[in-house]
């Protein structure tokens, strides 16, 4: 079902060999220009039309009323509860180390520079509601935004014609468990649109975050700027760097469970041991025949974004996986963490048997929105950090800028923008020091 790609002797860029799914954003962003257009002029009605046509629900109102939430966490089965309250409480204390404390630099006496952190005002995030429904992502989002100390939160997800139009009831109580009221029924781009314009009842947001579909990231892109964003997310990948020593149905269902989201999910196996690449083939046969998404996993398996490579040894192992920069990367060979600290680039490393994938996605305390596409060799997941901004804060009394002046001026002239120049000249009655 897998493919195989053996790179062992190849002195070729992995880059080039290893296929990734070809998401065509670009494509869907005519579709989705309209859409955004008129969610900005016509703003509750064009929604309300949109949640009919795409949907399959009327709407009279796009927020959802608190009362809904607050049923929602009542009617929630406990052990669901309890899972998302040790999700959100490992993940508040591993978000809220992560706040960068404010600096000032003395440059010279009277003369500093301070970066200030300050949070964005105002942010939306939107939270999918095809396939799957993933409370977990709601408590991604809005608990590194809490801890960033963000005033104003609001979740869209997209209504649901079984619960009369609410989104998800598991997300409606996700919401009431974090604290966060505003929740709007809006899906698609036509969410993104909402948070970047604002509507008679969502006032406009300074950001949006959270996965989606091809419609949300085209969105996100064409939005872009008007809005902030965290990042456009594509289809999940895993790739596991594994030896001899792994366990071969251990490896099949972490490649498995991360199949498990998409048809153009991508799992990859990069070893240095044929006999772990040939049970881990076998355990896959076996495994997926009994998991009850098997059709779309056999896709995602099967499709071109996934293999097994063979590699001559860890040196190798490590430039292919630097190379193909995964959104989750597990080491599973001998002196794993040592393996782990050696690479570059990956959105999260899971290092050693005993942290799977899916423990991030749901209960380590770290965070699951995390770079796709490659991205991860440029890019961070979502922390404290993405709702941040760092200001800087110039503050020279007169002698420190007297010291510098004369610099300044040279610079204006050399870019010939004078007026620069004048500016620190008249200060000193166009007589700078040092000149
Ligand atoms: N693996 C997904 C997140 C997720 N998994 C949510 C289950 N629920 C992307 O990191
Ligand atoms: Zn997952």
């Amino acid at each position: 079902m897998i493919s195989r790609i053996d790179l062992r002797g190849s002195l070729a860029d992995p880059r080039d060999l290893l296929p990734r799914a070809e998401l065509d954003v670009e494509a869907a962003l005519e579709k989705v220009r309209p859409i955004c257009d008129d969610v900005r002029h016509r703003g509750t009605e064009a929604l309300i039309e949109y949640a009919e046509t795409f949907d399959g629900v009327r709407l009279t109102r796009v927020r959802v009323p608190a009362e809904e939430l607050y049923k929602a966490l009542a009617e929630l089965d406990p052990k669901v509860r309890a899972a998302l309250e040790e999700s959100i409480r490992r993940a508040r204390l591993v978000h809220r180390d992560q706040r960068r404390t404010d600096t000032t630099t003395e440059v010279v006496p009277g003369g500093s520079v301070s970066e200030r952190w300050v949070p964005v005002e105002r942010v939306g995030l939107y939270v999918p509601g095809g396939r799957a429904v993933y409370p977990s992502s709601v408590v991604m989002n809005v608990v590194p935004a809490q801890e960033a100390g963000v005033a104003s939160m609001a979740v869209a997800s997209p209504p649901q014609k079984e619960f009369g139009g609410l989104p998800h009831p598991t997300i409606l109580a996700a919401c009431a468990l974090l604290g966060v009221d505003e929740v709007y029924a809006a899906g698609g781009a036509q969410a993104v649109a909402m948070f970047a314009y604002g509507t008679q009842e969502c006032p406009a947001a300074n950001m949006v975050t959270g996965p989606g579909n091809i419609y949300v990231a085209a969105a996100k892109r064409l939005l872009k700027g008007r809005i902030g964003i965290d990042s456009e997310a594509g289809p999940t990948e895993i790739a596991v760097l594994a030896d001899d020593t792994a366990d071969a149905a251990h490896v099949a269902s972490d490649l498995i469970s991360q199949a498990e989201h998409d048809p153009v999910a991508a799992a990859v196996l990069v070893t240095d041991s044929p006999a772990l690449a040939d049970a881990v083939e076998a355990e896959l046969d076996k495994q997926v025949a009994l998991t009850k998404h098997s059709e779309r996993i056999t896709e995602a398996l099967s499709g071109r974004q996934s293999g097994i490579v063979l590699v001559d040894g860890l040196e190798q192992g490590l430039r292919v996986v630097d190379a193909y920069a995964a959104e989750h990367l597990e080491i599973i060979t001998a002196d794993a963490p040592a393996v782990a600290a050696r690479v570059r680039n990956a959105g999260a490393i899971f290092v050693g048997a005993h942290a799977p994938v899916s423990l991030g996605d749901y209960a380590a305390g770290s965070n699951h929105v995390l770079p796709t596409g490659g991205c991860a060799c440029h890019s961070s997941g979502l922390s404290v950090q993405s709702f941040l901004r760092g200001i800087h804060v110039i503050d020279y009394t007169r002698e420190a800028l007297a010291e510098v002046a004369h610099h300044v001026v040279t610079l204006a002239e050399a870019e010939d923008l004078p007026a620069h120049g004048a500016a620190v000249k008249a200060r000193f009655d166009w007589k700078v020091p040092n000149e």
